[in-house]
């Protein structure tokens, strides 16, 4: 067996710290030298919103937006990095307030599809074909604020002309409940590979499923991750976890949740998805008031974490796991489970 996981996070994930009531507690890190880090803390790739690559797209051509990304995919070559995917970042921008894709305003939406297709053109530069689209403001604060049956024909003509603008292009549909709204129109894997089976090129249109957001729909993230590995769909993962319903908290991988944890390194390995080649994304952030010093200990952590999951994973006793389903006797089973991952004899 492969252990040859390969890890990626993005610029986000080392970032400023504070809370919505507080001042900075971190000065910010130069993307220069996050690209080095990147490597130094034992990952492969980087994923990047579309300004992360190119600061403002919306005034560059596509032969200038393609230009760019090159210069950056030269920066991470020289570390021995590659670019995972490219995400159309609709929702820091003012026109994209109430939704891009599902706007009321025909202009706006206009705007989102064209904002992707220059996302598209950094994919191009940054050489990959993969785009998310983690559809953050796709849905409402007051639900009567749009009608829903068209917000979901507006995301399925989003996705339509994405593809067509790039035959290459694939697209990874990243599902969450709520946050920044209050209800999100694609809040779970299955709800986004129903679109996803509806798309000019079902083909080219997946998923990537993040713990905590799972978590947040009250779902349990291993099985999410097993239905869309079960159709093939799961082309990558934001590993993270959620101390309950509180706050989008990115905390590190398996911090809150070991057994989730466990079980979501679990599906991962049964389903041979290192092999796959695609990447473990780790999408947390440091605790709002880490000091600066101590602040990528969140992602070196969850890396850390993962491989030693991967480990307990591998160690199980898989003879006492299947007498234990045999006799039905899943007290034993689960006892098993945590006597293994405590180290109890
Ligand atoms: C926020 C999302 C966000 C996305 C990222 C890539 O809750 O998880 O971090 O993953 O913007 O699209
Ligand atoms: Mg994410």
């Amino acid at each position: 067996m492969t252990t040859a996981y390969r890890f990626s996070f993005g610029p986000w994930n080392i970032h400023t710290g504070a809370d919505p009531f507080g001042p900075e507690v971190r000065p910010a890190i130069a993307f220069g030298r996050k690209v080095k880090l990147c490597r130094e803390l034992g990952f492969q790739a980087m994923q990047f919103h579309d300004d992360d690559a190119v600061p403002e797209p919306e005034k560059k051509t596509p032969a200038q937006l393609e230009k760019a990304a090159v210069e950056v995919r030269k920066i991470l070559e020289a570390e021995g990095l590659a670019a995972e995917f490219v995400a159309p970042r609709l929702w820091e921008n003012p026109l994209g307030i109430d939704g891009g894709y599902t706007a009321n305003d025909p202009a706006v939406r206009h705007w989102a599809i064209e904002r992707s297709k220059k996302a598209i053109d950094i994919a191009r530069g940054l050489g990959t074909k993969l785009m998310v689209l983690w559809l953050a403001r796709e849905g409402t604060y007051i639900r009567e604020s749009k009608n829903a049956l068209d917000s979901h024909k507006y995301l399925l003509a989003a996705i339509n002309a994405m593809l067509e603008y790039d035959k290459e292009i694939e697209i990874a549909i990243e599902p969450k409940p709520n946050e920044p709204t209050d209800h999100a129109y694609i809040p779970t894997i299955g709800h986004a590979l129903a679109l996803a089976s509806q798309a000019a090129d079902p083909s080219r249109v997946g998923g990537l499923i993040e713990t905590a957001h799972a978590l947040l729909a009250g779902l349990d993230p291993s099985d999410e991750m097993a239905f869309a590995l079960s159709l093939g769909k799961l082309w990558s993962v934001h590993l993270n976890d959620q101390n309950g319903l509180k706050f989008d908290e990115d905390k590190s991988f398996g911090m809150a949740n070991l057994r989730a944890a466990y079980n979501q390194v679990r599906i991962l390995e049964l389903a041979g998805y290192a092999e796959s080649g695609r990447y473990i994304g780790l999408d947390v952030k440091a605790l709002r008031t880490q000091k600066a010093g101590a602040d990528l200990r969140h992602l070196t952590n969850s890396r850390q974490l993962f491989l030693a999951l991967v480990e307990k994973v591998r160690t199980f006793d898989r003879k006492l796991e299947q007498q234990c389903v045999a006799d039905r006797d899943y007290e034993a089973l689960e006892m098993a489970v945590i006597a293994h991952l405590m180290g109890l004899k």
